[in-house]
């Protein structure tokens, strides 16, 4: 079955939805990608992107958010940023710049500003008291570990001429140190799509996810003619025995990945990571990784 979009986790379905009416409405892949993702931006309910992120350890909301279009390569992120509605958007914007197409913390909060993005308090009532309630009596999510049954938003979408684009939104893990970046925004780490051979993106432990360029290994799998299932199960299965092999336990990690023609493919090194997947003829569903451990 050829697939239009895979996204991380059962919250990005209604997100994925979006995403699909608009491609067919539109055509821009790249439009109905960053739709998507900003569709589970704004739900307060999803404690781990945009608004209703949990706080670092301040007890402010510190995003990270990339894009990357598979077609030109272009890509552009935004690091520990705060106060941004969309950080999906700022780092869409940046990557039509050919310098300063990443940028972190108050910089790029002012290019956002600047440039007419929606500035506004992230920290909503629900993740205050998530934060006090931890803080106060240790209740909770654990700190500085990946979420349980959802995390980073990570989108991939092809049009049915095989433009791909990719985009991916966190708040980071719960109570980390203020200006930590995770591999979300980091090119070939959190994210990467090349039109010619595909798409990869990452959710978990970011600091684990980038010691192995995760998403860039997968890519580079497909593009050497590997088929894209066994590309996630290899990459993630060999990176966690490297990892191992220098007696470093590794945290969670699950990846999702798409082929230039549609076909896709994901792994994780949880119990259960379901996924999501739509097509431009209305089919939605939520499918479950092929565990590697
Ligand atoms: C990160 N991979 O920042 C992301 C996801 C995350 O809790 O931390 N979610 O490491």
């Amino acid at each position: 079955m050829r697939w239009n979009m895979i996204a991380t986790w059962k919250m990005s379905i209604d997100g994925v939805r979006e995403g699909m009416e608009l491609l067919r409405k539109d055509g821009d892949i790249c439009k109905a990608v960053i739709e998507a993702v900003k569709n589970v931006e704004d739900n307060e309910a999803y404690s781990s992107v945009g608004y209703g992120g949990l706080p670092n350890e301040d007890g402010a909301v510190e995003l990270d958010a990339a894009f990357m279009d598979g077609e030109t390569l272009d890509a552009g992120g935004v690091m520990a940023v705060r106060n941004i509605k969309n950080p999906v958007e700022v780092a869409h914007r940046l990557s039509k710049y050919r310098r300063n197409c990443f940028l972190a913390g108050e910089g790029a909060v002012e290019f956002a500003r600047s440039n007419g993005f929606t500035i506004c308090e992230m920290l909503a009532s629900s993740a205050k008291i998530k934060y006090e309630n931890t803080i106060l009596r240790g209740k909770g999510q654990n700190p500085l570990e990946a979420y349980k049954e959802h995390d980073t938003v990570c989108i991939i979408g092809r049009d049915d001429m095989g433009r791909m684009a990719c985009g991916v939104s966190t708040s980071g893990l719960f109570l980390k140190h203020p200006g930590r970046v995770g591999d979300s925004p980091v090119i070939g780490s959190g994210f990467y799509v090349d039109s010619l051979s595909g798409g990869a993106a990452a959710t978990g432990v970011g600091e684990d996810i980038m010691k192995g360029c995760l998403s860039y290994e997968i890519v580079g799998r497909m593009r050497r003619g590997q088929d894209v299932q066994s590309a996630c199960q290899e990459a993630l299965d060999d990176h966690i025995r490297q990892l191992e092999s220098r007696n470093h336990k590794a945290g969670s990690m699950s990846v999702i990945a798409m082929d230039k023609n549609g076909n896709i493919g994901a792994a994780t090194n949880l119990k259960i990571f379901p996924f999501t997947a739509g097509s431009s003829s209305g089919k939605c569903e939520v499918l479950a990784a092929v565990n590697t451990r």
